[in-house]
């Protein structure tokens, strides 16, 4: 057992870990911060594939903790890319000297809850065990790479890549044969970078996806400064809105308004419009005029009619018929899934070396060691990347082998979907808590935003603990009533339609349970009933 076991044990150095440690630490906490990769920086530290990029702006997606960092930092770019962020995650270490009480290259194994002495035992896959009377799992909601069981897959002989997994050291793909599994976000980004090294890319397309151009401006002095000038507000603002981003215009600015994934419905319908109008509309302002039609998330009309709208545009865009025609999405509608914002990414498919293989009427049969077997032909590939998504919001927590009171476990508990109160804790679970669990806002909000309140919220119930020595868990009505309240804010959204099939709902993993996980109702609303909960001394938890 290691020596200097702390008061909390935190596990995962992404930016939930990384809060954890600053903010736990001034309460006067000792802590101890487990993480599997070699640095901080959680999905910025692993997602390192060519044209990661984050999809909330970059003054929206920084931490307001502390005014001396929100002001020393700058961001190059309107929304950044991947290693911008992580340098970003490398500066707040640094500056706060967070790496003295983290633990690197280090696998959680097991952890269990010793009732006896009521403590939470974790073991690693160094041999290290580390106790602790609180344990906070800061493991993330996209972190458990999902590579699909396809017959064959480990026969490949040519480098096999995950977006979500990707080396360090600079992988050369010049004049290569890559084929690329996965149109989501990840292969989305990636696919133009990848297009414009690569000899010639196969992109392995199941689902097509809905995609509007991101924001690619440079961030222009005059407009860092006016948030700057201004950060308090924003960060009032940014409290006040459902997706937890402040929308902050700054007057300096010129630039056309930033477009975030996180979806903030103006009050416009599409429905009331006469075609013509609408049409040029679109035209005339991009595709992503229609992620601001508030009708088109909630009525299934003025969906199809947005779904129309966007399928006429993709095949103006692509030179080839049949490609365009593919790379149509016609079985589900916009909004059921995490929006996709891109670069170029219609326009890669007019270039030579890329080919769309459409795997509904070509499927994969298998991976073979030269390449990709489908249905229609052979593909030899000298590379495989799998930009094939996340075991998302569940897996972390599932794979991390929790073991509670009277020997349940987590996944015992969670068989048939994730049952916790406000996403926070599970009952069962003594003093084990989930910084964006599911059931709380987390993938629906400016992740940084979403972070901030739950690590405050969570270090408060700490030391309120603490004081008096005690074990803290969900009441089983909190839970039941809270998983109801879950559900039925998301009835009725485009999110959970029938023909919708999201990482959200959990649909992307075979055999995992159909369960609309994050919190659909709005931060704000959220966050009122978590303070509401530690205001009025924890009446939906016991105390024991
Ligand atoms: O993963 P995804 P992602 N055979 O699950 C396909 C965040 N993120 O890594 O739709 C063939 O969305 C699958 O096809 P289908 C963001 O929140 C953010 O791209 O299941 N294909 C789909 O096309 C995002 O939503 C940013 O039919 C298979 C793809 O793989 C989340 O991460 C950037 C398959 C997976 O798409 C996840 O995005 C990147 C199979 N067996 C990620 N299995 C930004 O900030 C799966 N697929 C911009």
């Amino acid at each position: 057992m290691s020596d200097g076991n702390p008061d909390v044990v935190i596990v995962g150095a992404g930016f939930a870990g990384m809060y954890a440690t600053y903010r736990f630490r001034n309460l006067g906490l000792s802590v101890k911060v487990i993480e599997q990769g070699s640095d901080v920086g959680g999905t910025w530290y692993w997602n390192r594939y060519p044209g990661a990029r984050c999809d909330v702006p970059s003054l929206e997606y920084s931490f307001g903790f502390s005014e001396e960092l929100e002001q020393e930092w700058d961001w190059p770019e309107v929304f950044s890319a991947q290693p911008d962020i992580l340098r970003y995650a490398n500066h707040i270490a640094e500056r706060f000297d967070l790496r003295r009480d983290m633990v690197f290259n280090t696998r959680i194994t097991a952890v269990t809850f010793d009732e006896a002495r009521r403590l939470w035992v974790l073991e690693t896959d160094t041999g290290e065990t580390w106790e602790a009377p609180y344990c906070v799992m800061a493991t993330g909601c996209l972190s458990v790479p999902n590579k699909p069981e396809i017959p064959g897959a480990d026969t490949f002989e040519g480098l096999e890549l995950h977006t979500g997994l990707w080396p360090k050291d600079p992988v050369d793909l010049s004049g290569k044969r890559v084929g690329i599994i996965g149109t989501g976000s990840s292969g989305v980004q990636a696919i133009p970078e990848l297009a414009k090294e690569a000899g010639e890319l196969y992109v392995f397309q199941r689902s097509a996806v809905y995609t509007v151009p991101a924001n690619r401006k440079a961030m222009r002095g005059a407009v860092q400064q006016e948030f700057k000038d201004n950060y308090r507000r924003i960060r009032e603002l940014q409290q006040a809105n459902a997706g937890g981003v402040s929308n902050f215009r700054p007057t300096r600015s010129v630039e056309t308004p930033p477009v975030t994934s996180i979806r903030q419905p103006r009050a416009l319908d599409i429905k009331p419009m006469a075609p013509d109008e609408r049409r040029k509309l679109v035209m005339e302002r991009g595709l992503n005029q229609l992620l601001n039609f508030r009708d088109v998330y909630t009525d299934p009309e003025a969906n199809e009619i947005a779904n129309n709208l966007f399928r006429e545009a993709v095949r103006h865009m692509v030179e080839d018929e049949d490609t365009a025609e593919a790379l149509v999405p016609h079985d589900y509608g916009l909004g059921c899934k995490r929006q996709v914002l891109d670069r170029d990414y219609y326009d890669t498919f007019n270039r030579d070396n890329v080919t769309l293989v459409d795997l509904r009427s070509n499927p994969i049969e298998a991976v073979t060691p030269e390449g990709i077997q489908t249905a229609d032909a052979h593909f030899d590939l000298d590379v495989l990347i799998y930009a094939t998504g996340f075991d998302a919001m569940t897996g972390a927590l599932l794979k991390a082998n929790i073991t509670g009171r009277d020997g349940q476990t987590l996944n015992d508990k969670w068989a048939y979907g994730p049952v916790a109160y406000l996403g926070l804790q599970a009952r069962g679970f003594p003093n084990l808590f989930t910084v964006t669990g599911p059931g709380s806002p987390s993938v629906l909000c400016n992740m940084l935003v979403a972070i901030e309140q739950h690590v405050d919220w969570i270090g408060d119930a700490i030391t309120h603990l603490k004081s008096s020595d005690q074990l803290m868990e969900p009441l089983e009505a909190s839970e039941t009533t809270w998983i109801e309240h879950v559900n039925e804010v998301a009835e009725g959204t485009m999110y959970t339609t029938p023909s919708c099939n999201s990482w959200y709902l959990g649909a992307n993993i075979p055999g995992k349970p159909r369960i609309f996980m994050p919190y659909v109702g709005g931060y704000p609303r959220y966050k009122d009933r978590c303070d509401q909960e530690a205001a009025s001394g924890y009446p939906g938890f016991e105390f024991s």
